[in-house]
């Protein structure tokens, strides 16, 4: 029953607004480069980096500039309750902005026909197996479909269970849990992407790496000029054996942020995350400037997976967050 939780980001995320008069929303030469670190000089090849000279493969462009994205799929699966047979479905209905706090989740609590909906009250929790709960206060709900819209963080974005406490008139509290199977978009509003990425080099890159300043120096000239100071994400073979960007998950100590002691392929990224710890991605521009000063602090041309691809369609670049 276990659907990927995924989100969606539009090609149309390859948006630089900060040169907004620019037709195709890149601006050569735009953008001063974050300073390389020191001895970062040689050319050390990025051999999955394509050189713009070999003809790039780059993903065409929408003409228009779009800043936000609707839903493209939304979609959940509940683990049934038995209490009072009632069951809570939440799914991501609005927009997500990716930047500032704008997340929003709409939870329906089913089953509740015959008790009373007018004296119907829940709080909600976001959490996931062994990790923080995080409360989520809700910011609507509408007594006719029992329907509750609640705020999110990046933080609590990132974790898929959700725990209801029902109390229903004068009867005890129970609990009711869903997990969400969702694909959501986001908003972007600046771009992430390195200049002339991603370009699914040699029909081969479905993966998403975020690489560090110090790598970006040794990009090709022309593409490192292209790529403003936030460009870190570039396509990979997902074969490709690198770090891999983890995320505390409720651990009491710890760093929030850690890169992985491992190198993985993709499809193993997952397990190299320690105890306490899952596979993950900014969810917020704070967050990305975290994961960049972190990256930038690790040794050697860092580099680190990013829970995303292309795998399911050429170009459709979506997060996972399980
Ligand atoms: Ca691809
Ligand atoms: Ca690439």
């Amino acid at each position: 029953m276990i659907n990927r939780p995924e989100v969606r980001i539009s090609l149309v995320s390859l948006i630089l607004l900060s040169c907004g008069q620019n037709t195709n929303g890149f601006q050569p030469n735009q953008g001063q480069m974050l300073a390389p670190s020191a001895g970062s000089s040689s050319q050390t090849p990025i051999d999955e980096t394509e050189n713009e000279a070999s003809a790039p493969q780059q993903v065409s462009l929408p003409s228009s500039v779009s800043t936000t994205y609707s839903i493209q799929e939304s979609s959940v699966a509940s683990e049934p309750v038995s209490v009072a047979g009632s069951f809570l479905t939440c799914s991501y209905k609005s927009r997500l902005a990716q930047y500032g706090s704008d997340w929003t989740l709409s939870c329906e609590l089913g089953g509740l026909e015959g008790l009373g909906q007018q004296s119907v009250s829940a709080q909600f929790e976001k959490l996931d197996a062994g990790a923080q709960a995080i409360a989520l206060p809700a910011s609507s709900f509408n007594r006719d479909t029992l329907t509750w819209v609640l705020k999110e963080t990046s933080a609590s974005a990132a974790l898929s269970g959700v725990r209801a406490v029902v109390t229903i008139g004068d009867q005890p509290a129970f609990e009711v849990k869903t997990r969400i199977e969702a694909s959501v978009s986001v908003a972007i509003n600046l771009n992430y992407w390195i200049f002339n990425e991603p370009n699914n080099n040699n029909g081969n890159e479905n993966c998403v790496e975020f690489m560090s300043a110090e790598r970006k120096s040794i990009l090709p000239t022309s593409q490192a000029n292209g790529s403003g100071p936030l460009a870190r994400y570039n396509d990979i073979p997902c074969s490709n054996q690198i770090p891999v960007l983890c995320r505390k998950d409720g651990a009491p100590a710890g760093p929030k942020w850690m890169v992985s002691s491992t190198q993985a392929s993709y499809s193993n990224a997952a397990a190299a995350c320690p105890s306490g710890y899952r596979f993950s991605i900014p969810l917020s521009l704070a967050e990305h400037d975290e994961v960049a000063s972190l990256v930038d602090g690790t040794a050697g041309l860092a580099t680190v997976w990013l829970p995303m691809n292309d795998i399911a369609g050429e170009g459709d670049f979506r997060i996972y967050f399980k």
